[in-house]
């Protein structure tokens, strides 16, 4: 149907990935696209709710929205397909100047299979739910089942035809297949059918990838053969729709993970075992070559964690996105962390007017402060989001946010180094004013930035609640120095100067706190 890969309907480029030394892209109409986006409720996926979105994803500048695609809605009854919502959130979606991710809510949405056609849920024999280890069922639809693969494929398939008929404008960027893969409290299914395969061997494809020897799955896997083993033929399964779903229009497709402490040794029982979490991602990318990526849904507020998962998921083969945020104001300063590793995309959860909060994994409501930590970061980078999307696929970037205990983060880029510092007043050191207040934001959950090398001696980069400083590395000439701090902003591709930074604005740091802008700084030596 379609030419070449690259090419759709109307001569427009197909939105896709592209890697290059170790960075990614995810381009859209040709070019370099950031997206900034939103997810809405869970039940949002119907056209009354979805009329309290676009207000909501306006409020923090999103330019993509994250809407979920129930098999339920699409095939309410065996062979009959409903593709009004689809319409519609195509219509509206264009209406409010935003991107769509489609989100196929399928066999395994949190694991579980409450998003499927009655007539899946309520047959077990054709469709399989997992065996517990005691022979139990378990509300999770087994990878196994061929029956169950051969309806949601199909399903899938009939969701890309008609997104390949109806949008030629490529209104939809990426594609999630299923949600949150994997089984809570069973690491595998247990069944007879799945024994068998349990019992034999692991496939060469994985060995090989995995650079292990040969053997059967306890062989070996050892203690991790359970979760392992149902990784594999999750992956195996996703992969068919993945597969199949790109040949009929090749947008981006991703999984995302439901995560655990990726500090410790993950106990299969109690993770969403076969999911795509950090320590896995190679098993996956065996398994499933046609996905694009594999991304960390962040629900843990703690920075250690946070920034532990975002390196995990950054990969010369894995482009970062964070498909899930919790939507509290203090998982905004993550973003700046996320854009530092080449985040090509990140999306708050339950961005949407529909009454329902997450808390404690998100928000408890839109307070104006929320709202705002969000929207100052989608702001300022909305402004340039082209251009920052082709910087950081060309450049070397680096971004911090506040760890918990506030700490000072620092790193080296060429022969200059760039530190963050937090919780500061923006004129001169606190020990100078020992009567002084300290600032609100000292103790808050807030702050950070974002760098980009533009060459050796120039840098760009944005923040919010940040002292930035700029000098020269460890073992460099002591000669270096800044020479001149310029704000400004983008027409296009363009950098347009504004003013330069001096005096008080650069004596004591450069410091941005609640108003974002883009400041391009160069460094050099004095003779
Ligand atoms: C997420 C969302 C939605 C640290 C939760 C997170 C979304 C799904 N699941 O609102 O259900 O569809 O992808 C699971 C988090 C588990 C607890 C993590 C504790």
């Amino acid at each position: 149907l379609l030419a070449t890969p690259a090419l759709a309907q109307n001569g427009g480029q197909v939105p896709h990935i592209e890697s290059k030394n170790g960075r990614h892209a995810l381009i859209v109409d040709g070019a370099p696209f950031l997206m900034l986006g939103g997810q809405v409720n869970n039940s949002s996926n119907y056209a009354a709710p979805l009329k309290q979105v676009w207000d909501r994803l306006d409020s923090i500048h999103a330019n993509t929205v994250e809407v979920p695609v129930a098999w339920e809605q699409l095939e309410p009854k065996e062979g009959q397909f409903d593709y009004s919502f689809v319409q519609t959130l195509l219509d509206e979606a264009r209406a409010h100047d935003k991107r769509i991710v489609l989100l196929w809510f399928g066999a395994w949405k949190n694991t579980g299979l409450a998003y499927t056609p009655d007539w899946v849920k309520l047959d077990n024999r054709r469709f399989p739910r997992m065996k517990t280890a005691d022979g139990k069922d378990h509300g999770v639809l087994s990878p196994h089942g061929a029956a169950t693969l051969a309806a949601d494929k199909r399903a899938f398939l009939k969701l890309m035809t008609y997104v390949r008929d109806h949008d030629a404008q490529n209104t939809v960027i990426m594609v999630q297949p299923e949600n949150e893969v994997g089984s809570y409290q069973n690491p595998r299914d247990f069944s007879a059918t799945a024994q068998k395969l349990f019992d034999g061997p692991v496939p060469a494809e994985l060995t090989r990838a995995l650079r292990k020897p040969a053997g059967n799955w306890k062989s070996v896997f050892g203690d991790t053969a359970d979760r392992s083993f149902n990784t594999w033929y999750t992956a195996r399964y996703i992969e068919e729709l993945a597969k199949a779903g790109k040949a009929i229009k090749p947008l981006p497709m991703y999984v995302n993970a439901s995560l655990t402490d990726p500090y410790k040794p993950v106990d299969p029982m109690s993770v969403s075992s076969g999911g795509p979490q950090g320590d896995v991602i190679d098993i996956w990318k065996a398994a499933a070559p046609s996905l694009d990526l594999a991304a960390p849904d962040i629900y843990d507020r703690g920075s250690r964690n946070v920034f532990k998962h975002l390196d995990l998921y950054t990969r010369p083969d894995n482009a970062l996105m964070v498909p899930e945020i919790g939507n509290a104001a203090e998982y905004a300063r993550y973003f700046w962390s996320a854009l530092g590793r080449g985040a090509i995309g990140f999306a708050p959860f339950g961005m949407d007017d529909a009454d329902y909060f997450n808390y404690p994994l998100g928000a408890k409501s839109f307070d104006d402060a929320t709202i705002h930590a969000f929207a100052s970061k989608f702001g300022v980078l909305g402004a340039a989001m082209r251009p920052w999307a082709k910087i950081a696929f060309a450049h070397p970037t680096w971004g911090a946010a506040r760890p918990d205990d506030g700490t000072p983060l620092s790193t080296t880029m060429g022969d200059w180094t760039v530190t963050a510092s937090f919780g500061q007043w923006q004129f001169g050191q606190r020990e100078w004013f020992p009567n002084a207040d300290t600032p609100a934001w000292d103790k808050a959950m807030v702050g950070g930035m974002v760098v980009a090398q533009l060459s050796a001696n120039e840098f760009l980069f944005t923040g919010d609640h940040v002292r930035v400083q700029f000098g020269a590395r460890e073992g460099a000439p002591a000669n270096g120095m800044i020479v001149k701090v310029e704000e400004g902003h983008f027409e296009g591709d363009n950098w347009v100067f504004d003013r330069i930074w001096n005096g008080d604005q650069t004596d004591y740091g450069l410091n941005i706190i609640d108003k974002p802008v883009w400041l391009k700084v160069t460094m050099g030596r004095y003779r």
